[in-house]
């Protein structure tokens, strides 16, 4: 496959203005006619040929100016049509055939319903056009079909009218006034309804609010809703962002390749996104839904009035809208405890990414196939980077560089550069070096040591970075980073103010007069900058971190270092007496704790993922850290049980509600089971059941079934198939059961997950139920590491057989396999192995090629 440039960037040469689209729907056939307003661009290269994108279309009429055709030709998929003056109307039709578009790129059918994705390249699949997101085009849409079938008809922007055809037939007009890309458009006809609401703007705007569901999941629909509002409330509160149109609508699609997309007033979501109430959605369900209907909206500014130049430009609209995204849930919720779980995220997901074959800059330099590039990396990464500007510039200054960023760029296909020069414009920062983390992947990598001079009574931090090579880039530059540090004294455990200390060069030092004594340091705080910080410090200062630092994020942190120190010494030498004593003692002072609440406690209560760990100590057997990290848990459940079992009993008291209160302690309570359960299994399963038999919301159902799914006892598969009936029908519960058993600690995980594949619920054909059974497997270490390779094996036979069905699915399987040079020799082999069996196969799809190919070199 073809290698894209971001160097090669040039634009257009004809300019879409305006495009009319008119369906003639159908499940079986749909009949698109599309009629373009085409403009030879003055800023073009004068080619006369106009390219049309195309993929898995035939031209079944093409006109220009009401004439038919002359001279063109295919490329490829694609169709050129030579044109002779510099304005032209040229009308295509196309035929789309729904019901088989297992893709689900494109127009495609999903339960009855017709839908569509287009971002990143699936405009092509429904017509010929110049799909590139530099091409803005009012859109005007009519889509006709049968009343019973399609009884709503949607599309962007607002419905101007309505009317009946004949046998049936009835259609609808929408026209959306702002120029948007191909990658925005979007259309949905089918049996829905709707749960409305309306939200008056700022400057008075009634706009007419609808989220779109099928028939028995309405009552389900007011958190969406409510997270809807918001968010709109939000970003008008937070950035001066105004919502521009008449009605915002929701559609709420179960075949679903990811979250969500943000089509200009039409956001088109998997269901999982939408749908919740307690009794089926657990708490994190809930901050998904409130998450990702944030994110979706905040797009209307940060990726559809400005949108990006090139697919290069990705993370223009990603990181910073996950950044958005992260800053309203921080505001809906509790600030610290957002930034743990954001941290968390980007350790598990993120940095194995940036070290590994598939690594690449926020704004990558080059793609085979763009759908790969829609990863943690632009996205997670993407919003660290924004966030260090927020840091830099305080969040008076940061607003100014958005506002002048929004306003400088409305309706623009922008540039990360453009964002940049807006930041330094309006905030006043100088972003030259800065502008390195744009281009450099890899994690840095920062030591840190302080020295005390007694006589002068001065500490000095020594700082080095590294960032290390990455394909494509054996060479780095120092960067910019700004690490957030406090200097405490040991006795009075205070601190004179954090300091932002910006280490720009490979080696930096900072020195701090007037101590009597080595102050104890905490670094990095509220993890400002995306880095792994090796602060060469004792267990005895982590320890005081763990129980003294005022920032809950270092506290969280100086925990997880020690624990991390444990782990990895632990597959070395065995555990470390003092150590674990220590960290048993932090965590029981943790349980102790009355200053802080029972969600910050419920994340000071879990250990770092194996993942992450894997960062540190590679290569390495995963399944020796998965079984020292189980160990540990084990120690601190014994050691701690009896303060455990008071905590489970006193958070078990609390009624259900959405409080944070009573969210907090359903955290704590899974989590004091997770820990008791490495102590002693059985005591641990009578509890796990107790707490299923008298739960009356999914939170509970789902920890207590989960503790329970990996202990071998009578009440595992007696619940198991409790759980199944009583929600049976119900998709995504349906997907919770699947995961629960693929993602369990029973030694047996693959003989179940080979078993459920074969199950009546299972199919390969929705993305939601493959992932909830294949990847919670590949994410499962111990399951998915298992010493025979027959986990991998597993994820090599789907790939191949998902594939040609969902391409786009079945390249996201790759990077697991990929991570091989992590790895044990002996497992990295069984890994390469069948990535060389996936890269032998014939007609591989073009997703899985590149991330494969990637993976082996
Ligand atoms: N912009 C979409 C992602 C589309 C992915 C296409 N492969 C969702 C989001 O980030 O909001
Ligand atoms: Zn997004």
């Amino acid at each position: 496959p073809a290698t894209i440039f971001r160097k090669n960037y040039t634009p257009p040469s004809w300019l879409v203005p305006e495009i009319r689209l008119d369906f003639d729907l159908g499940t079986e056939l749909t009949k698109c006619v599309a009629t373009l307003k085409v403009e030879r661009n003055p800023a073009g290269d004068g080619d006369q040929t106009l390219h049309l994108c195309g993929d898995n279309l035939a031209v079944m009429s093409l006109k220009v100016d009401g004439a038919d055709a002359e001279g063109w030709s295919m490329s490829g998929s694609n169709l050129l049509l030579p044109l002779t003056g510099t304005s032209h109307e040229v009308t295509i039709e196309t035929h789309l055939h729904p019901a088989t578009n297992s893709q689900l790129m494109g127009l495609y059918a999903s339960s009855g319903m017709l839908c569509t994705q287009c971002e990143a390249e699936g405009f092509r699949r429904i017509t010929f056009f110049p799909d590139r997101p530099d091409v803005l085009s009012k859109y005007t849409v009519r889509m006709e079909g049968d009343k019973e079938t399609f009884p709503v008809l949607l599309s962007n922007g607002n419905l101007v009218e309505t009317g009946e055809g004949e046998a049936g037939r009835h259609w609808a007009l929408w026209d959306d006034p702002w120029p948007k890309p191909s990658y925005l458009f979007a259309l949905v006809a089918g049996q829905l309804v709707a749960n409305r609401d309306t939200f008056t703007t700022m400057n008075g705007r009634k706009v007419e609010l609808a989220v779109w569901v099928r028939e028995g999941d309405l009552e389900r629909t007011d958190h969406a809703m409510r997270s809807l509002i918001n968010s709109m409330k939000w970003d008008e509160e937070t950035f001066g962002r105004e919502y521009d149109l008449d009605q915002f609508n929701i559609v709420a699609v179960s075949d679903f390749n990811m979250g969500a997309m943000e089509n200009k007033g039409l956001n088109i979501f998997n269901t999982r996104y939408v749908l919740a109430d307690p009794e089926t959605a657990t708490d994190g369900d809930y901050d998904g839904v409130e998450g990702v209907v944030g994110h979706e909206y905040f797009h209307n500014w940060s990726g559809n009035r400005i949108t990006c130049r090139d697919w290069f430009q990705l993370s223009l609209k990603e990181g910073f809208t996950v950044l958005r995204d992260q800053m309203f849930s921080a505001d809906m919720g509790s600030e610290p405890v957002k930034r743990i779980e954001d941290v968390r995220v980007l350790r598990a997901a993120q940095f194995p990414e940036d070290s590994g074959p598939l690594a690449h800059p926020i704004r990558p330099d080059s793609y085979q196939e763009i759908s790969n590039f829609y990863t943690a990396t632009v996205y997670n990464k993407g919003a660290e980077v924004i966030r260090m500007m927020h840091t830099m510039a305080g969040p008076e200054a940061f607003r100014k560089g958005t506002d002048l960023y929004f306003e400088r760029h409305d309706g623009e296909a922008a540039t990360c550069e453009d964002f940049v020069k807006a930041m330094e414009d309006g905030a006043g920062l100088d972003l030259a070096q800065f502008r390195l983390w744009y281009e450099q992947a890899g994690t840095p990598k920062v030591t840190m040591r302080a020295e005390f001079d007694q006589s002068e009574g001065a500490v000095t931090l020594h700082f080095t970075q590294k960032v290390p090579a990455t394909p494509g880039q054996p060479s780095k530059k120092a960067m910019p980073i700004p690490i957030k540090v406090a200097l405490f004294d040991r006795d009075t455990k205070a601190h004179d103010g954090e300091k932002l200390l910006i280490v720009d060069k490979d080696k930096a030092e900072f020195t701090f007069k007037g101590f009597t004594r080595p102050p104890v340091i905490s670094a990095n705080r509220g993890f400002t900058a995306p880095i792994q910080l090796d602060a060469e410090q004792g267990d005895d200062d982590l320890v005081f971190l763990a129980a003294n630092d005022d920032d809950a994020f270092a506290r969280y942190e100086a925990l997880q270092q020690l624990v991390t120190r444990e782990l990895l010494g632990a597959i070395e030498n065995g555990p470390d007496e003092k150590r674990r004593t220590a960290i048993a003692d932090a965590m029981g002072a943790v349980l102790d704790d009355t200053q802080i609440d029972d969600l910050m406690r419920g994340e000071l209560m879990m250990m770092p993922a194996v993942t992450f760990l894997l960062e540190l100590a590679a290569p390495a057997d995963p399944v020796a850290l998965h079984d020292a990290r189980e160990r540990l848990k084990g120690y601190i459940g014994s050691r701690l049980r009896d303060r455990l079992i008071a905590l489970h009993e006193r958070a078990s008291a609390i009624g259900y509600s959405l409080s944070a209160e009573a969210r907090g302690a359903r955290k704590v309570k899974t989590q004091a089971l997770v820990l008791l359960s490495a102590a002693d299994a059985k005591e641990a399963a009578a509890r796990a059941e107790a707490q299923y038999r008298a739960a009356d919301n999914m939170t509970d159902r789902q920890g207590a079934l989960m503790v329970l799914a990996g202990i071998d006892c009578p009440a595992r598969a007696e619940l198991l198939e409790d759980f199944r009936k009583r929600f049976e029908g119900n998709a995504l519960v349906t997907d919770k059961w699947f995961a629960l058993q693929a993602g369990s600690l029973d030694p047996m995980v693959l003989d179940t997950v080979e078993a459920l594949s074969n199950h009546a619920d299972f199919t390969i054909k929705n993305p939601n139920r493959v992932r909830s059974l294949y990847m919670t497997m590949a994410v499962n270490q111990p399951a998915f590491h298992e010493e025979s390779g027959r986990g991998y094996r597993m994820i090599a036979d789907l790939v191949l057989k998902l594939d040609p069905l969902n391409a786009q699915t079945a390249a996201r399987f790759i990077p697991a396999l990929g991570r091989w040079r992590k790895i044990e020799p002996k497992r990295a082999a069984m890994m390469r192995a069948e990535l060389e069996r996936i890269a032998k196969a014939e007609g591989l799809s073009k997703d899985t090629r590149e991330q494969v190919t990637k993976s082996l070199d």
